[in-house]
């Protein structure tokens, strides 16, 4: 798979989101043909503006929770062979309040996304599934087979993509990309539960003191959205030379983890900003450490991040002061 004109057409569902429009990209740059779907409940119009007009890019805004949606798609792109199934309820704080439609759209919808795949003769499905999989357990390095039933899961979100990650992996076509705390050009700054390296970069650039929840020594692991990317690819067997990995549950982070405190250090020096926190009282149902073991997706496919959080940061910041 890979080669040759005839390119399988990849379908995107949250292509409007975050990570979605940076996967679609990427496919369209590699000449996949990319059927995008997204009803615009968490994803923006303009993550995928420019992608509007590129004669391999077909957008239906529409909600995966539609059944038959992807038989609909089939039909209309004949060539569509893989499923990149990013749609979801993305706010933790608003799944713990509506727990039933998280798990509709989460779980469910997903299940029901993936025997459609399969009764129509896809070749690979691949979830974004989530580190919240692993609730608040203590073992470092978080590894794959420590998510369980069993795992006291921390919200509603954290339960349904447990949930919907097992039945992917279960699958002959599936694979699920675990993945830890993404940061990238396109991330929304704008609400108070967005990605932290967003808030701070948002708040240094408008001159504001970054706010530490608790003591800041909390840890979590930042990868940046370009390697998530890479490994959706390999995941779907779009690496060429290298085969689709087993089907399974796959950890996408960097290994390593570095303190929110070190973290604001860190987004002062790339924005040239001088030191200014604000300490505020922790954040309720926060987990103390994250850090992902990456050995499974390196040993199927020798897969490792490539860019640094500090690399990461600059590009970052770059887009926010253009673009943002
Ligand atoms: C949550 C979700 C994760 C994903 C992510 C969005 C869980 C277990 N995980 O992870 O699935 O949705 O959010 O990025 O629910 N912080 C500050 N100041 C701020 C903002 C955050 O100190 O202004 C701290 C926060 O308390 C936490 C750390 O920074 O300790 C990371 O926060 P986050 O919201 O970026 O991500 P996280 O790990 O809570």
């Amino acid at each position: 798979m890979g080669s040759g004109t005839h390119r399988p057409a990849c379908l995107v569902t949250g292509v409007a989101g975050f990570v979605g429009s940076h996967l679609a990209e990427r496919l369209l740059a590699l000449d996949y043909p990319v059927v995008g779907v997204d009803n615009f409940c968490s994803g923006f119009e303009k993550n995928i503006k420019h992608l509007k007009n590129h004669p391999g890019f077909c957008f239906h805004e529409r909600s995966v929770t539609e059944k038959g949606l992807l038989e609909d798609l089939t039909r209309l792109q004949p060539g569509l062979r893989i499923c990149f199934h990013l749609a979801a309820i993305v706010s933790v704080p608003y799944s713990v309040e509506h727990p039933e439609e998280t798990m509709e759209v989460n779980y469910h919808a997903t299940v029901r996304l993936l025997e459609e795949a399969g009764s129509n003769g896809l070749a690979a499905f691949v979830f974004a599934g989530s580190a919240a999989e692993y609730g608040d357990d203590p073992r470092l390095p978080l590894s794959e087979e420590f998510a369980s039933h069993a795992t006291h899961h921390l919200s509603p979100y954290g339960r349904a993509k447990f949930l919907a990650s097992k039945a992917v992996a279960a699958t002959p076509i599936g694979a699920s990309l675990r993945c830890f705390n993404i940061f990238g050009p396109r991330q929304d700054p704008g609400s108070p539960y967005s990605g932290v390296i967003s808030k701070f970069i948002d708040m240094a650039l408008n001159g504001q003191p970054l706010t530490i929840f608790g003591d800041g020594l909390q840890t979590r692991d930042f990868i940046y959205v370009a390697d998530i990317v890479e490994a959706y690819l390999l995941v779907a067997g779009l690496v060429p030379g290298k085969g689709r990995p087993p089907s399974g549950v796959y950890n996408v982070g960097t290994g390593r983890s570095i303190s929110v405190l070190d973290l604001a250090e860190a987004v002062l020096e790339v924005t040239h900003r001088p030191k200014a926190l604000n300490f505020l009282p922790e954040r309720p149902g926060d987990i103390r450490h994250s850090v992902a073991s990456i050995a499974a997706l390196n040993h199927v496919g020798d897969w490792i991040p490539r860019v640094s959080l500090h690399e990461g940061l600059e590009r970052t910041v770059k887009w926010m002061r253009e673009d943002g």
